[in-house]
């Protein structure tokens, strides 16, 4: 297994977006053995700081070069060189069984603040996976687990109608900088191997792809002239490349497809309808799920991740939780123990469209029937009436998901349902995420989710504007917004802002009654009894009229 790596072609010339989050640099947690985890540093003006999880990769590190033509630093390389195999096996998954703690390992647990033991433990029981291709090490390793902050993941790709190569290695690097745990790369048009190729150098975070995608270009387009053969070609390709998580559909039994025939939407998975499909005109099983062990062999030899597929997953609120949706869940548990029984770590994809009173059923089913497995969610939209605003209704959905124990959400962006993201779409879908996962965080009570929440509030209550937008998901909006009614630069410490003006902010009123219950020795409530007497005097010396008589002119 020489990775032989194509060179990147000099006619293909992306330009990245480079350079620090606006009020924030990067900073190296440095661990044992010279691990060095990078954070994000946002600097108050108070003299403080908070720390963030970074996922942004060099290009925010102002000391880092970076040429896109020779893509980043293969990081892990040597991690990778000098490690032995377990039991014949280098998965993260066969290390953690045999009680070996990984550099990898190590990595998350320095990233998420936890103990490295818990990490090997969660990956050994397949309730966590870190997706490392042994040929990806330029990556930077993420767990994703119920155990750890929830991770999101943003797609991207080209299709035969549009996009280029220089664009999607542009979203890519966008998509990371505003918090794309992982990335997807689901191009279906020209130059597959070649656009993803230019991904895989360039990402700091591990990528996944849908493999089904390219074996069908490589057959014209014709589900039917699909084989294992072209299949398990294209897997080895992807693997040797770097991919570090695929989702295979091999869950969509022939058995199953006719139990879509009522829905309101049928198959809306593409991989799902693709082997659908294949099953219908051949009249056999699903060559995924029949051929599942030699899969398995070729994803354990590099360390890719199984993200089980939900090509039967519901794509309307009506078919939501239906017989064919949980059908197919049963055999991806099944598959899942037969994965992890060869070393293979393995996510399960899950919904979709889903109303929120049928969320948590999804959690638990699937926890149930795949041991755990870290789920890994498409929203689910908790509606269907928003075309062009579906990053809200699926946010609204995601959020209850991640708190219910989903591990990973998959973004969707206002252009849901309508056409492929650009890149301000990304930075929509990536941000909407974000918010998503983080209050799934602050219900789950992860230690290190409220700090920055306390710090931004505090810097709100203290009129430290810039703080305010700095620790923000999106500094650059926060600030534009702001700034659009008060430019200039004694507003960022004013007292108020231009929702309520200067006499109407509850935040100064506050302080204010807090300032005087200082002065006068009292507590708040004796504060605002003894300012609501003062008012009452001066009511009654005022003749305690409510309204002032008219003046007539
Ligand atoms: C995530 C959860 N369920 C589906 N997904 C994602 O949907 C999957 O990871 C991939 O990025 C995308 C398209 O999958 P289909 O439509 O081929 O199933
Ligand atoms: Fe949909």
């Amino acid at each position: 297994m020489t990775s032989q790596k194509t060179a990147l072609d000099s006619h293909v010339r992306p330009t990245v977006t480079t350079g620090p989050i606006s009020g924030s640099h990067k900073v190296y947690l440095e661990g044992p053995d010279g691990l060095r985890v990078p954070q994000r540093r946002v600097e108050l003006s108070n003299g403080e700081h908070l720390d963030l999880y970074d996922t942004s990769g060099p290009y925010t590190d102002e000391s880092a070069t970076i040429d896109v033509h020779s893509g980043l630093e293969p990081l892990r390389a040597s991690w990778v060189a000098e490690r032995e195999p377990v039991n014949g096996a280098v998965t993260q998954l066969a290390y953690a069984k045999a009680g070996i703690i990984t550099k990898e390992m190590a990595f998350c647990a320095l990233r998420e603040g936890v103990d490295a033991e818990l990490v090997r433990r969660e990956v050994e029981i397949g309730r966590a996976v870190i997706p490392v291709n042994r040929c990806h090490p330029e990556s930077e390793p993420a767990i994703i687990g119920k155990k750890f902050l929830v991770k999101i993941n943003a797609n991207m790709g080209n299709s035969a109608v549009t996009s280029s190569i220089e664009e999607e290695v542009d979203k890519m690097v966008w998509a990371a900088r505003w918090g794309a745990d992982t990335i997807m790369d689901l191009s279906t048009g020209k130059r597959i191997h070649e656009t993803r190729e230019w991904i895989m150098r360039n990402s700091p975070v591990p990528v996944g792809t849908v493999p089904i995608y390219q074996a069908l270009e490589k057959v014209n387009g014709d589900p039917t002239k699909l084989s294992w053969e072209v299949y398990r070609d294209t897997i080895v390709e992807q693997c040797e490349q770097g991919v570090d998580y695929m989702t295979v559909h091999a869950g969509v039994l022939l058995r199953y497809v006719p139990l879509t025939a009522k829905r309101v939407t049928g198959i809306v998975s593409r991989g799902g309808s693709i082997m659908a499909a294949w099953c219908l005109a051949h009249h056999q099983e699903n060559f995924l799920y029949t051929n599942y062990d030699e899969l398995c062999e070729i994803l354990r030899r590099y360390d890719v991740t199984f993200s089980l597929g939900d090509g039967l997953r519901p794509g309307s609120i009506a078919d939501a939780n239906d017989e064919a949706q949980f059908a197919e869940l049963r055999t991806l548990g099944e598959l899942t123990h037969r994965a992890r029984a060869l070393d293979v770590q393995v996510m399960i994809e899950g919904p979709g469209h889903v109303p929120m009173h049928k969320i948590v059923e999804n959690v638990r089913l699937e926890e149930e029937l795949c041991g755990e497995a870290p789920f890994y969610t498409l929203g689910p939209l908790a509606t269907d009436i928003a075309p062009a605003y579906d990053h809200i209704t699926s946010a609204i959905g995601a959020a209850q998901i991640a708190w219910a124990g989903t591990a990973m959400l998959c973004y969707v962006t206002p252009k849901e349902h309508l056409g492929l993201p650009n890149r301000d779409d990304v930075k929509t879908g990536v941000i909407t995420y974000k918010i998503a996962a983080h209050s799934a965080d602050l219900a789950k009570g992860h230690p290190k989710a409220q700090e920055r929440d306390d710090a931004l509030s505090q810097a709100r209550f203290e009129f430290r504007w810039n703080d305010q937008f700095n620790l923000s998901l999106d500094p650059d909006t926060a600030r534009s917004f702001h700034d659009e009614t008060l430019p200039a630069e004694p507003a960022k410490t004013a007292h108020f802002c231009s929702m309520c003006g200067p006499k109407f902010c509850s935040m100064k009123i506050t302080q204010d009654v807090r300032k005087y219950a200082e002065e006068h020795n009292l507590t708040s409530v004796e504060a605002i009894e003894a300012g609501m007497a003062e008012m009452s005097e001066e009511f009654a010396a005022q003749g305690r009229q409510v309204y002032l008589p008219v003046v007539e002119a």
